[in-house]
């Protein structure tokens, strides 16, 4: 069973590195600061991967199949999606698209503007977290998975790399997973997306103090944190975390608990991993796909890739 929101708060904030989950991020706040963060001039990965798949929808359509069920793990509002879709469904009207995400409410409006869109299209949404794939999807009809966005980056490499053996355990040989990863990039490039002028991204991170607040009767108060987010050079990753302005304790009521806190600690919520195109090969390879296909943006930041099922 997967684990609660309580649960998993409770243990985070008693670790000696205290840290909060970055599946927590997404309910509607969340999710709908996300979206902010795409439209942001510093993050560059939703637009790489929307000019990936405006020039070259119709290959990677092709390079599909036919295939009768689409599965796309946190699929959000689906709004780089829309696009392939189309493309799958002129070629396969009989189509069957299974969101997977752990906003409802977003599950809900995607799905109903989806199929405004595409009449002929069939939508088994699932509101749940994509990391419970073995119980989600059975094996059955030709599929494609499609895990976009770079979400890949927010899972450590060994949960990474077992959730592509699930992936695999489920599909047919022949069957294919597409995934899209941000590149490695110079420091200069990648801590400016998750340090927007705007605010945003501090925002998006303070929303899980937030939602402590709001879901479990937390105290926690938001001016008595800051945002920080770096590369961590030695690891490959971005890393977020909220950094205790002063030395505090805050109750959070339904957990029974106090927290404490010193000057300067910090609550690790994110790791982000940027891939060297050597390693994707490797993790493809190790769950049993070959990569048979790649697109990369035209700034070369970000790939998406076909694993096919050997
Ligand atoms: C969803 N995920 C790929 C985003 C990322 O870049 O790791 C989440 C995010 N965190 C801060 N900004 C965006």
């Amino acid at each position: 069973m997967r684990r609660s929101f309580a649960d998993d708060v409770r243990d985070g904030l008693q670790k000696s590195q205290k840290e909060l989950q970055p599946w927590y991020f997404y309910d509607s706040l969340g999710s709908a600061l996300f979206a902010a963060i795409c439209e942001l001039p510093e993050y560059t990965i939703t637009r790489a991967e929307t000019e990936i798949f405006r020039l070259n929808n119709t290959t990677i359509a092709r390079a599909f199949g036919s295939p009768e069920r689409i599965v796309e793990l946190g699929s959000g509002d689906a709004h780089k999606t829309r696009q392939l879709l189309e493309a799958v469904i002129t070629r396969q009207p009989r189509l069957t698209y299974v969101p997977i995400d752990v906003d409802g409410d977003l599950l809900e409006s995607t799905s109903r503007d989806l199929l405004v869109r595409f009449p002929s299209l069939r939508i088994d949404a699932i509101c749940a977290d994509y990391r419970d794939i073995a119980s989600l999807i059975s094996a059955g009809p030709k599929t494609v998975f499609l895990f976009f966005g770079s979400s890949i980056g927010n899972l450590d490499p060994d949960a990474a790399a077992a959730l592509l053996r699930e992936i695999r355990r489920i599909l047919g040989r022949g069957d294919s997973l597409s995934v899209g990863a941000d590149l490695q990039k110079p420091k200069e490039v990648v801590e400016p997306a998750y340090n927007d002028a705007l605010g945003v991204s501090a925002a998006f991170n303070l929303n899980l103090l937030a939602r402590i607040n709001r879901e479990l009767g937390g105290h926690f108060d938001l001016s008595k944190f800051a945002h920080r987010a770096f590369l961590n050079e030695d690891k490959g990753r971005m890393e977020m975390h909220l950094v205790s302005r002063e030395r505090q304790v805050v109750a959070i009521d339904s957990l029974s608990m106090q927290v404490s806190l010193e000057k300067s600690e910090t609550i690790h919520t994110e790791n982000s991993y940027k891939y060297a195109e050597s390693d994707l090969d490797l993790l493809a390879r190790d769950a049993g796909f070959a990569i048979e296909e790649s697109w990369r943006d035209s700034r070369t930041g970000f790939i998406d890739m076909l694993m096919v099922a050997r």
